[in-house]
């Protein structure tokens, strides 16, 4: 018998497809408007994804691809200003309704809801794009639905790192063996897994090839009743959308501790 009490979700690539179409080119807009001639092509943008955090990746592109631009001032504050109008363009493009959330997601939130179990969020990327991205592709007040949003700089260490599930575990006072976690990339994957977490992953055009070793189940996407998903790792119980008692299924599966990272 399942004792299932939270669903905790990573943002980008799990809830939205929101880098190709949306950070990308928020990134683009900022370099831009200051005057930069860089410009992340699709391609280019997938292996800058390696680097999570979008000042970290400003910082990993300068030294490795404009190596001999020396920006205006302090290097650090130069950097925070331009992922500030990075953000700006952002939370603007996703309030354009750009990105629609991935398919079974809104279902998912809600009939976990209805289920009575407790739901959080466990994301690299910065606090206004995430409400910019609930409000306009979930709810209005689906900020609520969340008893904790952890984004961004509120933990020292970004992904893989564990913090920002050590984070939400600590905020909930929940083990992580009551709980699922929800991401679409193998820096997520070994994030949530080093927290001790069960974790699904529905992969996206940007990670379907990276290493999922370690998820509790690996799928195209959450699905929906007219929509099955497609199991690339891991057992589905004979379901072809995730619901509520699939979630169960996999929380009480638990991990054989080889496959661990713990
Ligand atoms: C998402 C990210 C983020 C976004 C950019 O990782 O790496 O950095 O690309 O967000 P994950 P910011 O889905 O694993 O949390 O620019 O706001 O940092
Ligand atoms: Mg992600």
């Amino acid at each position: 018998m399942s004792n299932l009490q939270a669903l905790i979700f990573d943002v980008d690539g799990t809830l939205a497809d929101t880098e190709r179409d949306g950070h990308r080119v928020a990134f683009n807009r900022a370099f831009a408007d200051a005057g930069l001639d860089w410009d992340w092509s699709i391609a280019r943008y997938g292996e800058l994804l390696s680097v999570t955090g979008g000042k970290e990746r400003i910082q990993h592109y300068l030294t490795m691809d404009d190596p001999d631009f020396e920006p205006p001032g302090d290097r650090r504050e130069w950097i925070a200003a331009l992922h500030k109008a990075k953000t700006a363009h952002y939370t603007r493009l996703i309030q354009e309704n750009v990105v629609p959330l991935r398919p079974g997601v809104k279902r998912l939130l809600q009939d976990a809801r209805d289920a009575g179990l407790r739901l959080a969020i466990a994301t690299t990327t910065t606090p206004a794009n995430v409400t910019a991205l609930l409000q306009t592709a979930l709810a209005p007040d689906s900020l609520d639905w969340f008893e904790v949003i952890a984004a961004g700089d509120i933990v020292p260490a970004k992904k893989p790192a564990p913090d920002i599930y050590d984070y939400v575990l600590q905020a909930m006072q929940l083990d992580p063996q009551v709980c699922l976690a929800f991401e679409d990339s193998h820096a997520g994957l070994q994030s949530a897994r080093q927290a001790a977490l069960s974790t699904v992953i529905t992969v996206n055009d940007y990670t379907q090839a990276q290493d999922f070793t370690g998820a509790s189940l690996v799928i195209d996407h959450l699905g929906e009743p007219a929509l099955p998903f497609e199991v690339l790792a891991g057992e589905s119980n004979g379901t072809t959308f995730f619901d509520i008692p699939l979630a169960q299924f996999l929380q009480t599966l638990q991990h054989p501790p080889e496959l661990s990272t713990t």
